[in-house]
């Protein structure tokens, strides 16, 4: 039976009782008076926690009533959860296999209990310590092609898909977050911004910037209103888990519906931080300049796996309001589908390289950083390889016409070595 307490944070000594009790838990795990608990969140919003019993393990999510990153100073309401366990049913069902199994939800306690991954470690990690990952390409390419295709009005039933839009345009506040503090505070003088000591003309250099400043806007005007499909809506390389072989998504609570690149921009930004890390990590005697060129691949690869993937999708799923072959069937070449498709992939190809751009200035210069550069601990080396980067998100943001998929990774190329 579900548990009717007021909300009540967890800790290690009442997960077992707590969690033990939602339905179907003990039967997976075993007798919670045998669990072994460990608080291991270390993300900037919720309580988790890993639980072994005697037949299985599991994860627990909890959602605080504040941002835990910055503390009861920053209050935040924990409808997140819901918002989490409703993407990631809906994301997991879109691409099988990639996201975390749900176990349980208990609404009241903001509370997600799911499948323990195991031995996946943050992506994050993996690129600060050059681990190669042969599959990653593949892997996130097809997760964004299906989950960003399937979600949409190219493939939903049209009542079904206003339903989910209505449902996610709730998640005001996390929404919010990234309104602010991706889209807006590395412009201005906020607060909250921080960075690394030597980037201080860099920062005030942005802050005046009226080019860059007239695309941050229009990205965000973009963004704002956009609703074309649901997204993770933060889908970054701290929401990404590996193993050699195996790619898993998790943290899927920025949810909502927007555009389609933002996902993709997210997430290729800051694989494009890690590439720009990589001289700046190179110690111990080690040449990180081939693993900077895996990471270039990855990027390329992603992209090419992402448009692969949606071509397949729109020949054969296209089968929402948006499918309409009375606009494409009739024509004497037969060319119109794929013309549509081909103007698709570029728009979301051009808001791609924008909402990267964006994301790596906000992980430079606002309160959110990324583990891959912030690996680097000589200051002066971390700040010439983050200078390097907003170098080239700078471009990405305002000539986000200018690149394509084929000329970005040598422009960015071409930026890291000064
Ligand atoms: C206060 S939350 C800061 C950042 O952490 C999350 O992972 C999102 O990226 C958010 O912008
Ligand atoms: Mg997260």
């Amino acid at each position: 039976m579900l548990q009717t307490r007021p909300y009540t944070p967890l800790d290690s000594q009442t997960v077992a009782s707590r969690v033990g009790a939602l339905p179907g838990m003990t039967a997976r795990l075993g007798p919670s008076d045998r669990w072994r608990v460990k608080e291991v969140g270390d993300g900037n919003l919720n309580l988790v926690f890993i639980i072994e019993g005697p037949s299985g393990f599991a994860v627990a999510k909890q959602a605080l009533p504040y941002a835990r990153c910055v503390g009861d100073a920053w209050p935040m309401s924990l409808d997140r959860a819901y918002f989490e366990y409703n993407a990631l049913i809906r994301l997991g069902a879109r691409d099988p296999q990639r996201l975390p199994e749900v176990y349980a939800f208990d609404e009241g306690q903001a509370l997600v209990v799911m499948e323990y991954l195991h031995p996946h470690i943050i992506l994050r990690k993996a690129l600060v310590e050059g681990e190669y990952l042969p599959y990653l390409a593949r892997d996130t390419g097809r997760y964004l092609a299906r989950t960003l295709f399937r979600g949409s009005d190219l493939a939903m039933e049209t009542s079904g898909r206003k339903a989910d839009l209505a449902l996610f345009a709730h998640n005001v506040e996390l929404c919010g977050i990234t309104e602010d503090l991706v889209f807006t505070d590395p412009f201005h003088r906020s607060p909250r911004n921080r960075h690394t000591t030597g980037l201080e003309r860099d920062a005030e250099r942005v802050r005046g910037d009226r080019a860059l400043k007239l695309a941050a806007f229009d990205l965000k005007m973009h963004f704002a209103t956009a609703a074309e499909t649901l997204l993770h809506g933060d889908f970054h390389t701290g929401s990404v888990m590996v193993t050699p072989d195996d790619t898993r998504v998790i943290d899927a609570e920025f949810a909502f519906y927007g555009p389609m690149g933002f996902d993709l921009g997210c997430y290729l930004g800051n694989l494009l931080l890690a590439f720009f890390a990589q001289s700046g990590l190179r110690g111990g005697g080690t040449d990180r300049s081939a693993y900077a060129a895996w990471i270039l691949g990855t990027i390329e690869g992603t992209w090419r796996e992402f448009a692969t993937e949606f071509a397949v999708l729109w020949r054969t799923e296209r089968n929402g309001m948006l499918g309409v072959p009375e606009l494409f069937e009739d024509a004497s070449d037969g060319k119109g589908a794929d013309m549509a498709l081909e103007a698709v992939l570029a728009g979301i190809w051009r808001d791609t390289v924008g909402f990267a751009g964006i994301e790596m200035h906000r992980r430079i210069l606002g309160l959110a950083h990324a583990a891959e550069i912030e690996a680097i601990e000589n200051e002066s080396v971390r700040s010439a390889c983050e200078r390097r980067a907003l170098a080239a998100a700078r471009a990405m943001m305002i000539h986000r016409d200018v690149f394509s998929p084929a000329t970005l990774p040598s422009h960015v190329a071409s930026v890291s070595r000064g």
